[in-house]
């Protein structure tokens, strides 16, 4: 069996780590028990090798023997299909994590990064023009969580992965009240696979600090 290489950024600054989105390919194959590696691309220098294998010029991406795919979403499925502890492999199981994979990159993230970019660029909640909407979100997920422990299929999958990712982002739950989203969030971040791939990250951007010195 290959075994996946996650690329990501040589450095970034403080702000972004802890979130840097190869988290979730390393999450995913803590998960799993994978063997993995994480090798790296200059974030100051974003040539076209990179963009032939990332076209928008970002991380992560994902190499896996012949395979090269971008898209965290993408290289989470990838990974599912290698382990039933991200995905079962039953058809209803399967369709089950599938929708809510989307979900979080299509109903929740596609609404929450706008609002937050908005945010940090000056607007208050209250100027935020995406607030309502983002709020209309959290308040479908809120009664979801409310009923499940996980989003799919009756157990943790990388469904829980992705949204639980999305939603840890502090910023995006601060307003409002929702017992059931905080939980689903601590519950899910809580995981040793997750505390493994948050200090991983942690380490190689404080080793990049260190040998930039
Ligand atoms: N939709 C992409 C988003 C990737 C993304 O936003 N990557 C960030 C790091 S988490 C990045 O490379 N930012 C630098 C940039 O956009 O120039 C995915 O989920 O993989």
């Amino acid at each position: 069996m290959t075994k996946p290489i996650i690329w990501t950024w040589d450095w970034v600054p403080e702000g972004p780590r802890g979130f840097v989105r190869d988290l979730r390919l390393r999450w995913a194959c803590e998960e799993a028990g994978l063997d993995y590696e994480v090798r790296t691309i200059p974030i100051a220098d974003r040539g076209a090798g990179h963009l032939a294998r990332q076209p928008f010029g970002q991380v992560p991406f994902l190499t896996d023997g012949e395979i090269s795919l971008f898209e965290s979403g993408a290289g989470l499925l990838h990974l599912a299909r290698r382990s039933e502890a991200l995905m079962p492999r039953d058809p209803a199981g399967e369709a089950d994590v599938l929708q809510w994979v989307f979900a979080a990159l299509n109903s929740v993230e596609m609404v929450s990064v706008p609002w937050w970019f908005l945010g940090i660029n000056g607007a208050s909640e209250a100027d935020n023009g995406l607030t309502g909407w983002l709020e209309q979100r959290l308040t479908h997920m809120e009664r979801v969580l409310s009923e499940r422990e996980w989003l799919a299929a009756g157990q943790f999958t990388v469904a829980d992965l992705i949204m639980a990712d999305v939603l840890r982002i502090k910023a995006v739950r601060r307003f409002g009240d929702r017992p059931a989203t905080e939980a689903y969030v601590a519950r899910a971040t809580a995981r040793p696979a997750f505390a493994r791939a948050h200090a991983d990250q942690m380490a190689h951007f404080a080793a990049a600090d260190a040998a930039r010195r």
